[in-house]
């Protein structure tokens, strides 16, 4: 593609790529090692039900993690709530509102007030000087979540949790392989929660995980993701279904065959974009801490649409217009949707920082699905946009009908 004007698809060339190119495209290991799992699987009529598969997984992962107890489920979003139950949060508890909605829906499941709290613009996490502010006798936790992978303060939300009396875990959805201070992520606060979906770098098609060096909090877990059973016929504790099947697991365990690799591709990939969009005016690749260990799955642009002329959304209308189904992340914050928006109409006077972030943030495609080529194609086609932005602009507001579907995109 050159950087003539005319090669842009909303300008009706052909879009850049014959098939859709996402943001979340799942990581695949070794395909042979996961057909022979899911056979001996298939062979022992083991299905779920903390399966060989699950135990295996749980010991690995607390062993990559160097944490003492894995507790492996369904996904993410159950991991939290049995995790919130477990530790007995009630009232309120303080999460950011830039996370995905699960965090909060985790809360509210359980009746239990998620109070949202302001971001550091620098870091997108959690601001812990706000923090301090949202605290009210109510309070019971906070929830911190180490987005794109980038760790929280966590020594300052330790120090308010510990000051105040105050519960403290961590949706690390995002930070599988990523650490703190040089520690890996997942053994900080009272107990972190992974997500392994299919859209994380690190995936069991559906599957996450809480991790702890609580022994009595591990064992309560353990017991409430299976209905509270202690063995046949007994029951003691109130639960849910949070297991994890031995196909999620057998996937697990041929992705952690694969997790360096997968992260050495995204750390290329990501150092790609920031050479392929250096010196794009408003454009800003975000940047992972070079002491600290990454698994760079998001890259993350922050577009400032006065210095870039265009802004966020007038580029991921370009980008879909070519194929390259660019997200905007986490849009349009938690406060801003059901039923949080009704529940606290002027939550966002709150949340300056989170506003502006929501308008400025998207997400660009990588993983094991995208290479150098498609790399430079995309960062191309932004450079495009944006050095010709009066007429790009122009463009799309003769459009009737936005690019940018409202829904999901299913696979294409
Ligand atoms: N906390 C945080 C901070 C989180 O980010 C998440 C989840 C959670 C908690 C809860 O974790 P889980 O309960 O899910 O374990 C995704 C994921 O569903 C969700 O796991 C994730 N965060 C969230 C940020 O994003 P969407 O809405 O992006 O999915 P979807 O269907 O639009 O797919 C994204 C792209 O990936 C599409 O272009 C299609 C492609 N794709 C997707 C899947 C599922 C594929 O190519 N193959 C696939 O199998 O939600």
């Amino acid at each position: 593609m050159s950087s003539n004007l005319p090669d842009l698809a909303i300008f009706g060339k052909p879009a850049a790529f014959a098939n859709k190119v996402h943001v979340g495209r799942p990581n695949i290991g070794n395909r042979d090692h996961l057909l022979a799992r899911i056979n001996d699987m298939l062979d022992r009529v083991w299905f779920t039900n903390n399966g060989p598969y699950v135990q295996e997984f749980e010991t690995k992962i607390a062993a990559f993690v160097g944490v003492r107890h894995c507790v492996a489920m369904c996904n993410a979003t159950v991991a939290l709530e049995i995790a919130i139950r477990a530790l007995g949060l009630t009232g309120e508890v303080i999460v950011p509102s830039f996370t995905f909605i699960a965090t909060a829906h985790a809360l509210q499941w359980q009746e239990i007030t998620p109070v949202f709290c302001d971001i550091d613009p620098r870091t997108h996490n959690l601001d812990p000087s706000q923090v301090e502010k949202m605290i009210t006798p109510r309070t019971s936790g906070i929830i911190g979540v180490h987005t794109w992978g980038r760790a929280c303060d966590v020594s300052a939300l330790e120090a308010i949790a510990r000051n105040r009396n105050l519960q403290l875990l961590f949706d690390a959805a995002h930070a599988f392989g990523c650490s703190y201070k040089g520690e890996l992520i997942g053994g900080f606060g009272r107990c972190e929660v992974f997500s392994f979906h299919a859209t994380k770098f690190f995936n069991t098609f559906e599957g996450g995980a809480v991790l702890t060096n609580d022994e009595v909090l591990a064992e309560k877990m353990r017991l409430m993701r299976n209905f509270g059973f202690r063995g046949y016929d007994n029951v003691i504790y109130i639960g849910t279904n949070g297991k994890m099947t031995e196909v999620c697991a057998a996937m697990g365990l041929t992705s952690l065959e694969s997790v360096e690799d997968f992260i050495e591709t995204n750390c290329r990939n990501h150092t790609a974009y920031c050479r392929g969009l250096d010196g794009v005016p408003g454009v800003s690749v975000t940047a992972y801490d070079e002491r600290e260990r990454a698994n760079y799955q998001y890259i993350v642009l922050e577009v400032d649409d006065l210095a870039a002329g265009l802004n966020r959304d007038e580029l991921v209308d370009v980008l879909f217009a070519e194929n390259v189904l660019a997200r905007r992340y986490f849009f349009p914050g938690c406060h801003r949707m059901e039923p949080y928006r009704s529940y606290f109409p002027h939550a966002a006077l709150v949340l300056p920082e989170t506003e502006r972030l929501c308008r400025r943030v998207m997400l660009l495609p990588n993983g094991t699905s995208v290479d150098e080529l498609a790399i430079s194609q995309i960062c191309q086609i932004i450079r495009t946009a944006v050095s010709n932005a009066p007429a790009v602009r122009t463009k799309l507001v003769g459009q009737t009908e936005p690019s940018t579907p409202a829904c999901s995109m299913m696979a294409g």
